[in-house]
């Protein structure tokens, strides 16, 4: 089924997601998961975070490898969390699919090891760098209630917030 992606300023962005303990995972869990991974790819979008879809829990996919018709191998973390990170960096033209039009580049860390748990609460480790340590950063963020905007210069930051009011104010004056 595809999932509404909220998009900023939706206050839901904003909250602390909580984590999964064991046994949580039950049916409903899967069908989100899949939900979530159905949504991505239509976007399309190569992370998602379940605060995007207004679901308050730790759960996120993510797809690096994915082209258009190409096979969908979603992967699927529960808990996902930085346990060490190395270096600085900086993600060139960042975008989000709850920040509607809008790139900047953002300073991340360059190499980070996050731990996480699979839908069979398996523990799993990833050790990455470039994209994928930028894509696990931003949606750790989503998990946290903190978007890519907020780790950008203020000026940026707010040229943003204003123009987005303006398109969200016109569109509600067109529709009445
Ligand atoms: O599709 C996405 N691309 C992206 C590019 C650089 C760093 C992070 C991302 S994640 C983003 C999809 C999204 O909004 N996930 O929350
Ligand atoms: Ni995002």
């Amino acid at each position: 089924m595809l999932l509404e992606v909220l998009q900023f300023p939706d206050p839901a962005l904003r909250v602390k997601a909580e984590p999964f303990k064991p046994g949580d995972v039950d049916e409903s869990v899967r069908e989100l998961a899949e939900s979530m991974a159905e949504t991505m790819y239509e976007e399309p979008g190569i992370g998602l975070a379940a605060t995007q879809v207004g679901v308050a829990k730790r759960l996120v996919v993510m797809d690096l490898d994915w082209k258009e018709d190409g096979e969908r191998r979603p992967r699927v973390l529960l808990n996902p969390e930085i346990v060490e990170r190395e270096g600085e960096a900086v993600s060139e033209e960042e975008g989000c699919l709850s920040v509607p039009d809008f790139n900047a580049d953002v300073e991340r860390d360059a190499r980070v090891r996050v731990v996480a748990r699979t839908l069979d609460w398996e523990e799993v480790e990833f050790d990455v760098t470039g994209l994928e340590s930028f894509c696990f950063q931003h949606e750790i963020d989503h998990l946290d209630g903190v978007l890519f905007i907020d780790r950008i210069s203020r000026l940026k930051r707010d040229l943003y917030v204003r123009r987005r009011k303006k398109l969200l104010r016109r569109e509600r004056e067109e529709t009445g």
